[in-house]
């Protein structure tokens, strides 16, 4: 079945290119899940025979599938007790050395079986999707010992297979030192470069490698050292940079030719210039910024004024950022970090495919690339971000597919 949308009030290509790319009064014709014609005003006749399905987008905007790069998907559990110590203005790091934050999820996901994690990642993944989300970058990093951190990438690997979103996985057991570990970080990194890294790549359960470097959790050495291994073994590497304290963390980044630095709130002027001399694309996280409750932001302007590729993502985690919703990410970027709606759609679409390496196949419409696409109910870009807390979802198209309809899962 071949599908078109036609009538589109607007169409934001999101083309790695600085025109706008906006197309009004619009088509796409998609034929065996990936875009063949883009268009404006009517479809040529002879494109429509018995077996398209036609979607009129009249009133309505088309934008890219939503590319989620940073997410730790797979966890036990909820962190709900913390937010009374938040409100209390207890720091996020002292919640964890007193061993709950990150540590607390630990326990939680250890508990349970892989078909639990999957059940409840399952949840997770309807609801991105039905805001938007066509594909999502997932980290393990709940484990931390072997087997736990095996079960969450294999739970990954069998969602993909199972769900319309595809996940693209990475190996995240540098996200903290787990208590058998405590006080010993060279025998958990050893741990990890020697028995897990080996066994995640050769079964292909992790493309990517990340770190939590930041004080109190992986120093720039050993982050630096871990990234050497993980590259000599085939690892594409991303690390949570900068977060909370200024270590050169966006440096480091630079230095090792990683794909990614993740956060940056506290990145230096250093920093942005070498990320951006590298292409290192920087992957903000506002609504972290803004669950952290210490209102500071990643300085995305400055970025983008010194030529950082800029990508957003929800961060979705059970510590500093429950939410599945990019739509709510709209908000914090805009209001948060000044980022203009154009600038927050292409960090959602072609920068964030850039930030997980797939460029080439998703990001935007353009002819060859996958039909990976959402329609607003929103007359423009500007209304998707400007009337906020709500989803705007009508309909969500995966490889040709629609997925969700008038809000709605489809389900098979
Ligand atoms: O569970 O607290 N920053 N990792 C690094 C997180 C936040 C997730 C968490
Ligand atoms: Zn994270």
């Amino acid at each position: 079945m071949n599908l078109i949308i036609k009538n589109a009030s607007n169409i934001i290509t999101c083309t790695d290119s600085i025109s706008d790319g906006v197309i009004e009064n619009g088509y796409i014709i998609i034929k065996d899940g990936l875009i063949k014609s883009i268009g404006i005003g009517t479809i040529p006749s002879c494109l429509c025979d018995g077996n398209t399905n036609i979607i009129d987008a009249k009133g309505q905007t088309v934008i890219p599938g939503l590319i989620d790069s940073h997410t730790h998907l797979i966890h036990g559990g909820s962190r709900e007790n913390e937010l009374n110590m938040k409100l209390t203005g207890v720091p996020y790091i002292d919640i964890l050395e007193s061993g709950g934050g990150i540590l607390s999820t630990v326990r939680a996901t250890r508990e349970l079986s892989k078909e639990q994690l999957k059940d409840k990642s399952l949840k997770s993944l309807n609801r991105m999707l039905i805001h938007g989300t066509t594909t999502v970058e997932a980290k393990s990093g709940y484990g931390l010992d072997f087997d736990t951190e095996i079960k969450c990438l294999e739970a990954a690997k069998e969602l993909k297979l199972e769900h319309p979103i595809d996940i693209v996985s990475t190996y995240m057991g540098a996200h903290a030192i787990p208590p058998e570990y405590k006080d010993n970080s060279k025998g958990y990194i050893d741990f990890m470069c020697e028995d897990v890294m080996p066994y995640v790549i050769e079964n292909g359960l992790g493309e990517f490698l990340d770190i939590f470097c930041e004080k109190g959790v992986f120093s720039v050495d050993e982050s630096e050292y871990i990234m050497q291994k993980a590259k000599d073994m085939g690892f594409k590497l991303k690390i949570h940079a900068d977060e909370i304290i200024p270590l050169k963390g966006a440096e480091l980044a630079a230095k090792m030719g990683a794909i990614s630095a993740e956060h940056l709130l506290a990145v230096s002027d250093e920093g942005i210039k070498d990320m951006a001399k590298s292409g290192v694309t920087a992957i903000l996280l506002p609504g972290t910024s803004f669950y952290l409750m210490t209102g500071k932001f990643a300085p995305a302007r400055k970025m983008i004024e010194n030529g950082v590729r800029v990508a957003l993502a929800t961060d979705y985690n059970p510590g500093t950022c429950p939410t599945e919703n990019l739509q709510s990410i709209m908000t914090f970027a805009c209001f948060g970090m000044k980022m203009t709606p154009l600038e927050i759609i292409k960090g959602m679409t072609i920068n964030a495919a850039y930030g997980i390496g797939r460029e080439k196949e998703i990001g935007s419409i353009e002819i060859g690339k996958k039909a990976d696409l959402v329609i607003f109910d929103c007359p423009n870009l500007n209304y998707i971000v400007y009337h906020f807390g709500i989803n705007h979802v009508d309909k969500v198209i995966k490889n040709g597919e629609v997925v969700v309809d008038k809000g709605n899962l489809i389900r098979k």
